[in-house]
């Protein structure tokens, strides 16, 4: 039986066993709810309503938090095939389903391309696949940040970690979440995150962000902290269920960053099916989950199956934190 959300029973909540009437589907209310007097109704003394807690009324919103950078075309490729199950089977669970894309690499870019409130919600498969495909040719293939636009500079990103958590901290703050919603993130990253006041683009931790031989410099600033970031999205009731690597490759392995990284590589499950500086990951911390993306890679985890398990899995059941 499904959780009876709490603002259900804020008056008060009285439960019953047995002979009352059907709920919607189809066994006995699971509660009964006072709604108190008011001057619209036709009880203005109060009245008891039947509330069934296996019914819930939530809309889906889904949210895509994607690492473009260069060695992540796959999971695009994947997602750009696959999307439309992604699309049919959350709408399945509730019409009217929402989604969202931010991208990133050292910084990040909500995706605006949607049908609904100024681009930032989509609504249908087609424009997902725009978006995940202007975002591969653009910035994973010519190594570009998002948050620079079109006009920023290309072979940009000196050091193997990505920004991660600026990404997400946009997504929890800055997406139009519905209040009835059902309130899911997906992360596909390979590799960890550094936090403020750190910065991306400083490629030997130095402060000084100008060198420009290769892997060039740039000032790409960290803005948050993953206790920010955790508080952000906890605060906005999201499970974050992430794809990442669970160990690191081998040493001859071409899946293996090629610039100097602030961490070593043994840190780059840290923050997601690892603890981060003695901290919770980010899926643990927000009652998600995290996958194996080299299984992904691989295809031996399909991740467009496992998106609309976590999304059922999560329907009505709001974090438990
Ligand atoms: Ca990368
Ligand atoms: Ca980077
Ligand atoms: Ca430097």
């Amino acid at each position: 039986m499904r959780r009876l959300p709490r603002q259900l029973c804020g008056v008060l909540c009285i439960l019953m066993t047995a002979c009352g009437p059907v709920g919607a589907d189809g066994d006995s209310p699971d509660a009964y709810v006072y709604i108190p007097p008011d001057a619209s109704t036709s009880w203005p003394d109060g009245s008891f309503t039947p509330v069934d807690a296996d019914v819930c009324e939530d809309v889906v919103d889904v949210v895509f938090v994607l690492d473009v950078s260069s060695s992540m075309g796959f999971v695009l490729d994947q997602l750009e095939q696959n999307i439309a199950d992604v699309v049919t089977a959350a709408n399945n669970l509730a019409p009217d389903a929402h989604f969202g894309l931010v991208a990133y690499v050292d910084n990040f870019a909500l995706d605006d391309t949607g049908a609904l409130d100024g681009g930032m919600v989509h609504t249908e498969a087609s424009t997902l696949q725009s978006a995940f495909a202007y975002f591969q040719e653009n910035f994973t293939d010519p190594n570009r940040n998002p948050g620079d636009g079109l006009s920023g500079p290309t072979t940009q990103n000196p050091i193997c970690e990505e920004n991660a958590l600026d990404a997400l901290y946009a997504a929890a703050t800055e997406f139009p979440w519905r209040t009835n919603a059902t309130r899911v993130i997906i992360v596909a990253t390979d590799d960890t995150f550094i936090e403020a006041p750190d910065n991306y683009g400083d490629r030997d931790g130095d402060g000084d962000t100008t060198s420009t031989d290769y892997p060039r410099e740039g000032d790409y600033p960290a803005l948050r902290t993953l206790s920010e970031t955790v508080t952000a999205l906890t605060d906005h009731r999201i499970r974050v269920f992430s794809f990442t690597r669970l160990t690191p490759p081998g040493i001859l392995s071409l899946s293996r960053c090629g610039t100097p990284r602030r961490l070593d590589w043994e840190a780059i499950t840290n923050g997601w099916s690892a603890p981060y500086n003695g901290a919770a990951p980010i899926p643990e911390a927000t009652d998600g989950a995290n996958f194996d993306l080299d299984q992904v890679k691989d295809g031996t985890l399909s991740l467009q199956d496992t998106i609309n398990n976590v999304v059922v899995d999560s329907y009505c059941n709001p974090p438990v934190l």
